[in-house]
């Protein structure tokens, strides 16, 4: 079994007990063996001493079929030996693919013969551990043992290292090289971590305050726009008493209001912004009142412009005090996020 990243395993548990589920299920899940080599080397032999099972073995070609043989932290796939490379490659190829790890067993009066070598070397090519295993040696003089598992290891992909003896009597546990995260494991954990920090990322509580200061910025720039446009009918005399600059300004708010609620985000609630007053009491109707000449006028308009987008920045400010869940909501999200980023690089 492989232990989680207890880390990952918290925020994952806390954002999605689903996927948190799926991770678990992948990380405890038992790690896949393939066992391969040539016809009667002893793959099944090797498989009954680390499963305690009792699976036919015999004269060559006994294994007929891929067979799994299961136990809580193992899932050893028997596979028919090697003796076509091709039928081997198409059959083997998809299973390495699928599996964590990978044992070639190699017997002992017959080091790696050219067919079984070329199988394999095909195979390891991947980045999944590999373990090598040379059976019969019981039948090889000791001090021929050393020089076959030499010639065996300078066969192997890897140079990796090569054990051997008698294969019926082996009583070594299945080497820790098999049960390391595989490849395989860690793609598909990356994979799924990374879809959580998407929808995270993606997500529209994360970094509140940034849309809240992204509103107000919004309502200022639309506002400016119109001062600015009604400033410049001003400056071309379109000012006398009813002011076509000041009703363009007033007319402004629907606008506004749109361009506010097209920048906040999909899920938010939008806040709801004051309207331009235009009674008698309001400071567009004063701008109108004062208009005694175009410096005048001009300084009116930018006072109510002022008022207005006060009244906008604490209408906003309001709106975001009356859903403090979404503020905590956030800071949760973004340190989820964090949390999860952090651990997303350490696999
Ligand atoms: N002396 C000796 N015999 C072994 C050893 N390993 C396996 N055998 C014998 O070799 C024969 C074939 O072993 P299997 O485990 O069936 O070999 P296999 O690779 O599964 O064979 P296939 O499934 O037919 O490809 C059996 O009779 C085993 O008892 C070993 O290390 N020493
Ligand atoms: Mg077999």
């Amino acid at each position: 079994m492989l232990s989680p990243h207890p880390e990952a395993t918290a925020v994952l548990r806390r954002l999605r007990p689903a996927r948190a589920e799926a991770l678990d299920v992948l990380w405890s899940a038992p790690a896949q063996v393939v066992v391969v080599g040539r016809v009667g080397v002893g793959k099944t032999t090797l498989i009954n001493r680390w499963t305690g099972e009792n699976h036919a073995v015999g004269l060559g070609g006994v294994t007929q079929m891929t067979q799994t043989v299961a136990t809580p932290n193992w899932h050893w796939l028997d596979t028919p030996g090697i003796d076509n490379p091709d039928r081997a490659l198409s059959l083997l190829g998809p299973l390495v693919d699928r599996s964590d790890a990978l044992v070639w067993v190699v017997d002992g009066l017959q080091p790696a013969t050219h067919t079984a070598r070329l199988v394999i070397h095909e195979l390891a090519e991947t980045d999944q551990a590999l373990v090598v295993l040379c059976s019969r040696l019981d039948l090889v003089p000791e001090d021929e043992q050393d020089s076959v598992l030499q010639r065996i290891r300078a066969h192997t992909p890897r140079n990796t290292p090569v054990m051997g003896g008698d294969l019926r009597a082996w009583s070594q546990q299945p080497p820790s090289a098999l049960n390391k995260p595989s490849p395989r494991r860690l793609r598909a954990t990356k994979n799924a971590f990374q879809d959580l920090l998407d929808v995270l990322q993606a997500a529209p509580l994360r970094d509140q305050q940034g849309w809240q200061k992204r509103l107000v910025d919004v309502w200022h720039q639309q506002l400016q726009g119109a001062t600015d446009h009604a400033l410049a009918l001003l400056d071309k005399g379109a000012v006398s008493g009813e002011s076509a600059s000041l009703v363009w300004l007033s007319d402004t708010h629907p606008r506004l209001c749109a361009a506010v609620s097209a920048a906040c985000p999909p899920a938010m609630e939008r806040p709801s912004l004051p309207k331009l007053r235009l009674d008698s009491t309001s400071a567009m109707s004063r701008v109108a009142a004062a208009m005694g000449g175009p410096d005048r006028a001009r300084r009116r308009i930018r006072q109510a412009a002022g008022a207005w987008m006060l009244d906008g920045d604490m209408a906003i400010a309001d709106w975001a005090a009356d859903h403090p869940m979404l503020n905590v909501a956030a800071r949760q999200q973004q340190s989820d996020c964090d949390i999860l980023a952090h651990a997303l690089a350490a696999l």
